[in-house]
């Protein structure tokens, strides 16, 4: 049994449905432990784009992390994901921002994510999920302390996944 975060973002379309429809396809992958509220951010790089939804959530799951992976690929397509610009709008965007504490680097896989530490959309949602956690020998909070303030807005708690969704 393994542990993961994943990072949740969309800002195309009907944004909160498109998560929504995440989370409910990740129940199929493994078991949700924790989801955080829901987050309205500024985009960080790539082209001029609208606003995000972000979230974090912890799952639970028997599948190895690259079939964890080509899971979370299939549930973007099912959402209508296309791959253009890179950092570019999106209708669903799940990534591996942590897995059992393990780190690993590849043409297919960064883990922990790469850009995780530096983005407050990833770090205010994931402190929420996982108050003591840490990364790369740094505990969230501080990683937190290092970033902007601004740019991120908690919009609900954690009862936005309770809405099912067509
Ligand atoms: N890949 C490598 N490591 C991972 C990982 N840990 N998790 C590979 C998931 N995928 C990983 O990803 C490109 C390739 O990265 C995949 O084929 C996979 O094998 P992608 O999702 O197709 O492309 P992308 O989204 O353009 O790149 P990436 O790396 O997901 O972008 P980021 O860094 O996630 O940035 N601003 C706000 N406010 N909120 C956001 O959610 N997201 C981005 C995307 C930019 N700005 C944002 C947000
Ligand atoms: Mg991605």
């Amino acid at each position: 049994m393994s542990k993961a975060f994943l990072g949740l973002g969309s800002n195309v379309g009907d944004r909160l449905r498109h998560l929504r429809r995440g989370v409910q396809a990740l129940r199929r992958v493994g078991e949700i432990l924790r989801v955080s509220g829901l987050y309205e951010t500024e985009p960080v790089g790539g082209p001029p784009q609208g606003l995000y939804l972000n979230a974090v959530l912890e799952l639970q799951t028997d599948l190895t992390v690259f079939r964890l992976l080509q899971g979370l690929q299939a549930i973007e397509e099912a959402e209508g994901r296309e791959r253009t610009v890179r950092f570019g709008p999106r209708t669903l965007d799940l990534d591996i921002l942590w897995w059992n504490g393990e780190t690993m680097r590849s043409d297919m896989l960064t883990v922990p994510h790469p850009r995780a530490h530096e983005r407050r959309f990833v770090l205010e949602p994931w402190s929420e999920v996982w108050p003591d956690g840490s990364l790369g020998g740094r505990s969230l909070a501080s990683w937190l302390q290092t970033v902007g303030t601004g740019g991120v807005r908690r919009l609900e708690g954690p009862g936005w996944v309770a809405v099912a969704v067509p």
